[in-house]
């Protein structure tokens, strides 16, 4: 009785992936351990699966991946349940929200331990504890309530070279899930793999929830190491596109062309997540051999065209308005689509400073478009995220900003629409001001649909078009709910909402 049930919640309502998450997890115990993948996200009940699993008594440890928003939503009445039905069952949480709010998590009382962090050592190190009654304190990683009720965080252990780690158990995971219908048909091709070549990111941007975790590290699988793994995928199941699900897949130049030389030949799609300063500094060689490659569409963070924003953001210090700008016109001529994020709505000193500054993103924004139609516009507002110590978060606490205390309140549809990136409830944002940001971004929408949703067929797109046409030449964002119609009766995609 002791087999390890790993526990993927739902998290996206269509396209199914690869659970990259506890796939990482269910290979640091392969071979010793037996264990079993609930994927939420392919279960029409995840607890009865669970329950038909646990009603067996032969597991007891209970593994969750967590993100914000709804995945956590999809967690809590399951956690909850299988506490009171199986009160001995661990329950083990990891991934982004349990990392970043322990608190809330453990206070919980159904949730006995966090895995902050990669899991690869400390998940099997935690479960070898358990077994053999030894101590687990001294694991890296942990983060636990003490028996006097104090939340004790252990220390954070090196990243691990990533050509090192177990490999990822997909012929297992076929045995619970065809892996065929896990790879989803997207814009980039008919069936699209998830994978993840490296943990983290070398910077520090105070708005981002990489940051408390990785701490500035960054660690790659070397490029034929990912080939290997895409190939084995392809060939096995058919695979013709993939998602790199990485941070930041482009940090290494050298990495990224050493890829796009051995991807080539197999004419997959591609697509990836990068800074604009970073690429900006690649070679034109080296951006022509990765479009050559199959790489149609970069994710970049771009943020705020304004400087001292990007200051305030501690944006790495060499991205700016003008950069910016410059980029999106220089990837036109390699046929790159370049998706830029923005994040709208930081704190300032005044409101009239917060909403000038709205004002200038929504006119930057429209020069991108007008430099480059191609590009991809994707807005959020700002949500706080616990990045300690950064002249942000600062600013954020000194607005008199909290975090929800309870899991519960996490949950509330106000602060699901917080980590949705849509309603931050923020006290410096006005609701007019948040409404200008939302209607901006219908319109925009309107006039500029996004290439990601394969359902909008061109009389579509040029219907919509043409009925926000005039909204955005004009300026006139207010009430655009004859789009709002459109996009519903059309069920429009938000890459915003719905993860790219
Ligand atoms: C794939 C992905 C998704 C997928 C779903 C994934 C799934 N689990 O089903 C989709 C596209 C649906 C998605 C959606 C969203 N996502 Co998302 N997503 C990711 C992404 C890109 C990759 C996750 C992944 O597979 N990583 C690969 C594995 C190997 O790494 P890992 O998850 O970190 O896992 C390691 C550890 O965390 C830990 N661990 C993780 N799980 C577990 C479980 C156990 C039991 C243990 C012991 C350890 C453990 O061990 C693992 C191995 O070391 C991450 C960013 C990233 N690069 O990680 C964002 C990320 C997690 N998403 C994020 C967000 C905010 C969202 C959204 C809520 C909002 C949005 N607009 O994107 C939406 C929600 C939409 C919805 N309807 O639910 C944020 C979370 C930020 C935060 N504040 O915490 C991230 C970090 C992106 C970012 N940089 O902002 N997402
Ligand atoms: S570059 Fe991207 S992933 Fe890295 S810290 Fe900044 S926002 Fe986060």
């Amino acid at each position: 009785m002791n087999k390890i049930l790993l526990f993927n919640p739902k998290s996206a309502n269509a396209k199914y992936r690869i659970p990259n998450s506890i796939m990482s997890i269910a290979a640091s115990v392969d071979g010793k351990y037996d264990w079993v993948i609930v994927d939420g996200n392919c279960e029409a009940d995840s607890l009865e699966k669970i329950e038909s699993y646990l009603s067996t008594g032969e597991f007891k440890y209970l593994g969750f991946s967590v993100m914000p928003g709804p995945q956590l939503r999809a967690a809590i009445p399951v956690a909850k349940a299988v506490k009171e039905r199986y009160p001995h069952t661990k329950m083990i949480w990891g991934g982004y929200f349990p990392s970043n709010q322990p608190e809330a998590v453990l206070c919980s009382r159904y949730v006995d331990f966090i895995i902050n962090g990669p899991g690869d050592y400390a998940f099997p190190a935690l479960i070898d504890a358990l077994e053999n009654d030894k101590p687990f304190e001294f694991i890296k990683n942990l983060i636990y309530k003490a028996t006097n009720g104090r939340i004790v965080k252990t220390p954070k252990e090196d990243l691990m070279e990533q050509d090192n780690l177990p490999p990822l158990p997909y012929d297992k995971l076929n045995e619970f899930y065809p892996i065929g219908k896990l790879l989803g048909k997207t814009y980039l091709g008919e069936k699209t793999m998830a994978y993840h070549s490296s943990i983290g990111c070398p910077f520090t941007c105070s708005f981002c929830a990489v940051v408390p975790i990785y701490e500035a590290r960054w660690k790659a699988k070397s490029a034929q190491h990912v080939y290997k793994d895409v190939k084995y995928i392809k060939d096995k199941w058919g695979a013709t596109a993939i998602e790199f699900h990485d941070n930041n897949f482009f940090v290494s130049e050298k990495r990224a062309v050493e890829f796009a030389n051995l991807i080539k030949p197999e004419k997959m799609t591609w697509w990836g997540m990068a800074r604009i300063d970073t690429m900006d500094k690649f070679k034109d060689s080296s951006l022509a051999a990765i479009r050559e490659s199959g790489c149609k569409c970069i994710f970049f963070g771009a943020e705020s065209g304004n400087d001292s924003i990007l200051e305030q953001m501690d944006k790495g210090g060499t991205q700016s308005g003008e950069q910016i700008l410059r980029f999106v016109e220089r990837l036109k001529k390699f046929d790159i689509i370049p998706e830029y994020s923005f994040v709208l709505g930081t704190p300032a000193p005044t409101p009239e400073q917060v909403q000038s500054q709205i004002d200038f993103e929504i006119e930057f924004i429209k020069k991108v478009k007008a430099i480059n139609p191609k590009a991809e516009i994707v807005i959020y507002t700002y949500s706080p995220v616990p990045t300690e110590g950064s002249e942000l978060y600062k600013q954020v606490l000194a607005s008199g900003f909290k975090f929800p205390q309870t899991l519960e309140d996490w949950v509330s549809p106000a602060w699901e629409n917080f980590d949705l990136r849509k309603n931050p409830l923020t006290p410096w944002l006005t609701p007019d001001m948040i409404d200008k940001i939302r209607n901006f971004e219908t319109v925009l929408n309107g006039v500029y649909p996004t290439v990601t949703d394969i359902r909008l067929n061109s009389l579509k797109r040029r219907l919509i078009k043409a009925v926000a046409g005039l909204r955005y030449k004009t300026s006139l964002y207010n009430y655009p709910y004859e789009i709002k119609l459109l996009h519903k009766v059309w069920r429009y995609r938000q890459p915003e909402i719905q993860g790219f």
